[in-house]
């Protein structure tokens, strides 16, 4: 760690002789006092300390009162400050920078309206399982509970409690330290989450001798300790996974996480299970892999006997685990599936349908105990099983690949985004950033991840806004192309951070799906009126042009190859590129793949 800083006097200058006396006076005075305040330290020189101490480098934020000057001077202190529009996507950029470092992700607000910005971001966090932690400035105590009308008076502790996974102020320069020890350990031990942390404006400005300081500052050890599965857990899981004749193995954004990338191949590899990658954990294997039953998912669900579920939890995505996608009969009946969850949650177990294997600790501890447990000679799936997901699987690639090798115009989602299959390709390295309904869910299917963590999306909410804050940091952490695949609509949430890609020169490429409106854009307004339908936008609007405004390259491309041409010129350059990719208006459906969760009116 670097010295504890200190703080600095500014002095007057003597015009006449008179003053050069009064000078000298206040001068010996004035040394007295820097002696003084040399041994001392303040609030915004702990919090700094305490940040550096435990390895964080990066901030996310949007500086204002009261953490204007804890934003100079974090950057001073040669920490990167990156410096957003909006604080949700700060807020957003905080959390994937946690997912992809497993170090919280840190972001900085004002206090009230800053801090409510960013309070979208810190929920999915805590519902994604992304370590962050959302530090605001916050008002007068005394005043706020006393609501006494406060400038930006708001009690943020108390908002904060239920949509984080915990959350703590810090009232004494004293406990500084403390507070953001307490922070660190609660984003990343365990099930990861989203952490808020309060100080309060006079938190700042406080002084505390400088040794006393130091000594408050704690380096937080093994800030998310390994937890070791039970062997009973682990043997009852391969006692079960055995007794499978269709075994599945199901890999969740968790296994990404994780990174135990090689164990987590090599348990697949070594079983010859059929793996199925949820969104973001497509790549953990590339998506190309023999075993990879993606291609096959509305058979493989319902088929299995035994599911091994990595890092994934059985909500909305995973339908329940139950239903039709499941085999069974009605909407909520259990398809006959035995599960094992291998989770960092001991409650995750038991959540929608009964697992018969719990593994729990965390997933390096535990792919490596299920590893070591299986010996040397695990018999492969039986045949049968094998060879009906490769039939299905087969059969759905030729079906794709027919549909990709078709050149309609206006160009469409998957003439479009076979361009950008092949661009990710030729940049394994790159990171694919995806949002929108069709725009997200085409990607999804079409375009292949070939390496871990390169893939990051809406997540379990399916939110959108999360675009530019992701690429922005996934950019800045990793310095990477990323190519950010945007409904129109998805762009429209976090659009103006285009100047904060300018301004920090970062790699990116957006590329906007553009059929001019939400899921698509040839609605009309039933009743005739001069109003448009809630779902459409102006039409041929010119994204491009608001990165050009900030210096950046904007392209529109109406075609395939205009399209591959500005892609392939993005990468060349890493220039910070919008790319508007015109798209057929009517080329879409309603939310896209998850168009049955729309309530149906019964009245027509
Ligand atoms: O097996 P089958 O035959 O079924 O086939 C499957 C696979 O086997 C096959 N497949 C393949 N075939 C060949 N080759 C390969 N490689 C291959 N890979 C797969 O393809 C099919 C499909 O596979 P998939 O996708 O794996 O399977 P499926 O069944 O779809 O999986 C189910 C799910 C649930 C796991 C999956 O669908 C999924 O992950 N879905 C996520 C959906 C999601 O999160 N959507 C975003 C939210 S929608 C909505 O809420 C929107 N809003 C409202 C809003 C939101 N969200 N947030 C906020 C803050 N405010 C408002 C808005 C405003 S979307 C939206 C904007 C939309 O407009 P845009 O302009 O942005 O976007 P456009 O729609 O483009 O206009
Ligand atoms: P997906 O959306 O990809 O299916 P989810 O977010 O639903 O993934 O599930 C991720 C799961 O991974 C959560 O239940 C979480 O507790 C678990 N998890 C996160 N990190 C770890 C880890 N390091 N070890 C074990 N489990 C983890
Ligand atoms: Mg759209």
């Amino acid at each position: 760690m670097d010295e504890v800083s200190t703080r600095s006097a500014a002095r007057p200058a003597a015009s006449t002789a008179e003053d050069a006396l009064k000078q000298k006076a206040r001068d010996a005075g004035t040394a007295i006092e820097a002696a003084q305040q040399l041994q001392e330290t303040d609030g915004f020189h702990l919090v700094i300390d305490a940040l550096k101490l435990n390895g964080i480098d990066t901030i996310f934020g949007l500086p204002g009162i009261p953490i204007t000057d804890l934003t100079r001077k974090l950057q001073a202190a040669g920490m990167r400050v990156i410096s957003f529009r909006h604080e949700q996507s700060a807020g957003y950029a905080a959390s994937i920078a946690g997912y992809m470092t497993q170090k919280p992700g840190i972001c900085l607000t004002v206090s009230a309206p800053g801090f409510l910005n960013a309070l979208t971001a810190l929920a999915n966090a805590t519902t994604n399982c992304f370590p962050m932690i959302l530090i605001s400035g916050s008002s007068e105590r005394e005043v706020v509970d006393l609501q006494q009308g406060d400038y930006e008076e708001m009690d943020q502790l108390a908002i904060a409690k239920p949509l984080a996974k915990a959350a703590f102020r810090v009232l004494h320069v004293e406990d500084i330290g403390i507070g953001i020890a307490r922070a660190i350990r609660a984003a990343v031990s365990g099930r990861p989450g989203g952490v808020y942390l309060d100080l309060p404006a006079k938190v700042f400005p406080q002084t505390i001798d400088a040794d006393v300081g130091k000594r408050s500052l704690i380096k937080v050890v093994d800030p998310a300790p390994r937890q070791i599965p039970a062997p009973d857990a682990v043997q009852r899981a391969i006692g079960l996974l055995k007794s499978a004749m269709r075994p599945l193995i199901i890999l969740g954004k968790g296994a990404a996480y994780a990174q135990a990338d090689a164990d987590i191949r090599a348990l697949v590899e070594k079983t010859g299970i059929p793996y199925l990658p949820m969104s973001m954990a497509k790549g953990l294997l590339p998506d190309t892999h023999d075993q990879s039953a993606a291609a096959a998912r509305s058979y493989v669900l319902p088929e299995a006997d035994v599911v091994m579920l990595i890092g994934a939890r059985l909500n909305w995505l995973l339908s329940h685990g139950k239903g039709k996608t499941w085999g069974g009969k009605s909407s909520k009946a259990w398809g006959g599936q035995k599960f094992i969850q291998v989770d960092i949650s001991p409650q995750e177990a038991d959540s929608n349908v009964r697992i018969d294997a719990p593994v729990v600790g965390d997933i390096g501890s535990c792919v490596s105990a299920l590893l070591a447990g299986m010996g040397s000679n695990w018999p492969s799936p039986p045949a049968d099983w094998l060879d009906a997901i490769a039939e299905r699987r087969a059969k759905n690639v030729a079906k794709m690949a027919e549909t990709l090798a078709k050149d309609p115009a206006p160009m469409n989602f998957h003439s479009a985004l076979n361009v950008m299959r092949d661009i990710v390709r030729a940049n394994p390295d790159a990171i694919l950033v995806n949002e929108g309904a069709n725009a997200l869910d085409f990607t999804r299917s079409i375009v292949d991840m070939f390496k871990p963590r390169k893939r990051l999306d809406v997540g379990t909410w399916g939110v959108m806004g999360i675009g530019m804050g992701f690429s922005i940091a996934a950019a800045v952490v990793s310095g990477e192309q990323v190519i950010a695949v945007e409904g129109d609509s998805a762009f429209g949430f976090s659009g103006m951070e285009v100047e904060t890609i300018c301004r920090y020169n970062l790699p990116v490429c957006v590329v906007i799906m553009n059929n001019n409106g939400v899921y698509r854009g040839d609605e009309v307004n039933p009743t005739g009126a001069a109003d448009p339908s809630p779902l459409v936008f102006v039409k041929d609007a010119r994204y491009e042009k608001l990165m050009e405004a900030f210096g950046g390259a904007g392209v529109r491309a109406t075609t395939p190859v205009e399209l591959r041409e500005a892609l392939e010129e993005a990468v060349r350059s890493r220039k910070p590129t919008l790319i508007n990719a015109v798209i057929d208006e009517g080329a879409g459906t309603e939310s896209g793949r998850i168009t049955s969760l729309n309530p149906t009116a019964r009245k027509k």
